[in-house]
């Protein structure tokens, strides 16, 4: 340990190993301005994440789980007003509004950073600061990029050894002057000489403000998911986005799957949904009894960095090491992989506690236990969910493990070149109109198609749930520039990539998009989903090779019921044609929210989508 940064600086003790000054000399304007009782640098260390877990247990910030049949286990509880992402409070302090775009909350950056000042100042006062160096990306990749986030939660220190290459080996990639991205997280809580913690504490005041230009996070308030784990949503998505517009890749919000067909060939599928609609069950799927001869892998579940190849070929990495994956809903049908992944060392947030120490929510298993604490430590019985409707566990509540744990993950997760992309899958959640899978006729189409797409609004985001919003790319909440501007970097790759797929004989993406959530009149889902999953997913493929058939529509290309494999599976044809649907009116509609929503973001929007509008209406009118 050494004492001070420079000479005229002897605040805190930091780390021999540390060669980085303006790192430290950013930790030590931290420490001035938060006023933490004590700085700790994290290590990354297994020793370390059990001491402070431990610590937590004797908190009441953890409890831990039956190490009997759920070994190194720990589950939270939030506080209630702390279970989502804040997306009103959620700031892209762009130097201009326009750079920001309509569809993000944008406040000028000085006015911004007079407002951090006031919030932070003093904000750390009887906490410890954590310093939290972390890769997104594989240590040392050229596609990586480093972050430091310096927090008061010892829980976001756990779940970020969990989610991100964490530890004392970045600072050796970082060196004496390597870039990093500074995520400043405050739960902003300061405690008074005395005053007694709470388990979860955080502020009713939230505010998640991000500053492209100068590539810093700041945010306060909240301990929850992507309002706290900066590396997630913030870092690889927000500020990725921008350092991938003026670098020339792009940051996703899409899960990577391979795919090993029968005939011994790899291919890798990038596909967007938005949060809460089966991202992490797609990654992790297991093909139904008759697709034996077919392996799916994860390669990541929520985020992808691509960037294009020499051969002109888009190369995806996950730039996350963990999973944040919703609990609700998952068990031994739904998703094997995930409860295979989570039997062990994961941290539960906001599930229910069984009288014996295990975990529980809705849909995990065909009937509730009789009693469980609920998330919020409340006595539950089955009645309650009955007779008053009340959850076990939050509709939101997650469940936070390594990437290590999921039997099905693809050794190549942690390639450092990334692997190469055959097909990119949008969906949204669309009780109607949307058909269950479409082809795109080409790049620009498919661009169309994910700049349009529609989603019903989930538990992860706070507001109201199942009202459609356009949810482009399903990045709405999380790109962090100008979505015009967006749309065109979408087409410059595409235009990038079909130059060099061309001169090198190298085969580009295609673009599809699908709705696993259609509903027929009787309101249940038409499509089985889950595993079954792999039916399209083998057509898009086939497509992929050329050796697929389907029926051309306005929209693109959808397969007829005779292109699926059906192997195993007793499907009407009746249902498939209501998963299939096209209907007029419901698209003519559907054409005129896309109008309107252009209109919104008719500044810098590309001609391209407004001409794929106007054949669009044309074709659906012919
Ligand atoms: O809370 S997170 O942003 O990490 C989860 C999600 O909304 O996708
Ligand atoms: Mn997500």
């Amino acid at each position: 340990m050494t004492e001070s940064v420079r000479d005229d600086i002897t605040i805190f003790r930091f780390p021999d190993y540390i060669q980085h000054k303006n790192l430290l000399h950013w930790v030590n304007e931290m420490v001035v301005l938060t006023q933490p009782d004590q700085v700790y640098w994290c290590d990354g260390s297994d020793a370390e994440y059990d001491r402070l877990c431990a610590q937590m247990v004797v908190a009441g910030t953890l409890k831990k789980l039956n190490a009997a049949k759920r070994p190194n286990s720990y589950l939270a509880w939030s506080d209630p007003s702390d279970v989502a992402r804040v997306e009103d409070s959620t700031f892209i302090c762009a130097d201009t509004k326009e750079e920001a775009g309509p569809t993000n909350h944008w406040v000028d950056p000085t006015q911004m950073r007079g407002q951090l000042k006031i919030l932070f100042d003093g904000c750390m006062r009887g906490r410890t600061l954590y310093v939290v160096p972390f890769s997104m990306g594989p240590l040392g990749s050229p596609n990586a990029h480093i972050g430091v986030e310096l927090t008061d939660s010892p829980y976001v220190v756990v779940n970020m050894k969990l989610m991100t290459r964490m530890g004392r080996a970045v600072y050796d990639v970082l060196g004496e002057r390597g870039d990093f991205v500074p995520c400043m997280h405050s739960v902003g809580k300061p405690l008074t000489l005395g005053e007694l913690d709470v388990p979860w504490p955080c502020n009713e005041k939230k505010i998640i403000a991000h500053f492209p230009r100068t590539r810093e996070i700041w945010s306060f308030g909240s301990g929850y998911g992507g309002n706290a784990l900066l590396g997630k949503k913030c870092f690889a998505l927000r500020i990725a986005s921008n350092i991938g517009r003026d670098q020339g890749w792009l940051a996703e919000h899409m899960l990577v799957l391979s795919v090993i067909s029968p005939d011994n060939k790899k291919y890798h599928v990038a596909a967007a949904f938005p949060s809460a609609c089966g991202k992490t069950n797609f990654a992790m799927l297991i093909p139904p009894k008759g697709f034996e001869g077919w392996c799916v892998r994860t390669i990541g579940d929520d985020i992808a960095w691509i960037h294009l190849g020499k051969d002109g070929r888009l190369y995806a990495i996950n730039p996350e090491a963990g999973y944040f994956g919703v609990a609700p809903g998952t068990n031994q049908q739904t998703n094997p992989n995930c409860m295979a992944s989570i039997q062990r060392d994961a941290i539960f947030t906001n599930v229910a506690l069984t009288d014996d120490d295990d975990v529980w929510w809705e849909g995990m298993t065909l009937s509730p236990p009789d009693h469980l604490l609920d998330w919020q430590g409340r006595d539950w019985t089955p009645e309650d969910a009955g007779a008053n409707g009340v959850c076990a566990a939050h509709p939101n509540a997650r469940f936070t493990v390594a990437v290590q744990n999921n039997p099905a993950h693809d050794p190549a997760w942690d390639c450092a070149q990334g692997v190469a992309i055959d097909a990119f899958v949008f969906g949204g959640r669309r009780s109607t109109t949307v058909p269950l899978v479409t082809e795109a006729r080409n790049w620009e189409e498919g661009v169309y198609m994910a700049a349009t797409m529609g989603s019903e609004t989930t538990a992860a985001a706070m507001g109201v749930e199942g009202v459609v919003r356009q949810d482009p790319f399903a990045m709405l909440p999380f790109l962090g520039y100008n979505m015009s501007d967006y749309f065109q970097h979408w087409l410059d790759i595409g235009k990038q990539s079909a130059r060099t797929c061309e001169a090198v004989g190298s085969a580009m993406p295609k673009i599809f998009c699908v709705n696993w959530f259609r509903k027929n009149t009787a309101g249940k889902f038409v499509w089985p989903g889950y595993g079954d999953n792999m039916r399209v997913l083998k057509w898009i493929l086939q497509r992929v090779e050329g050796v697929a058939q389907g029926t051309e529509h306005f929209l693109g290309t959808s397969p007829r019921y005779a292109d699926l494999d059906w192997v195993n599976l007793a499907f009407k044809k009746e249902d498939f044609h209501s998963a299939m649907a096209i209907d007029k009116a419901a698209w003519h509609e559907e054409l005129n929210l896309h109008r309107v929503f252009f209109t919104q973001l008719a500044y810098h929007l590309p001609e391209e989508l407004v001409a794929t509008h106007t054949v669009l209406t044309q074709r659906l009118a012919s």
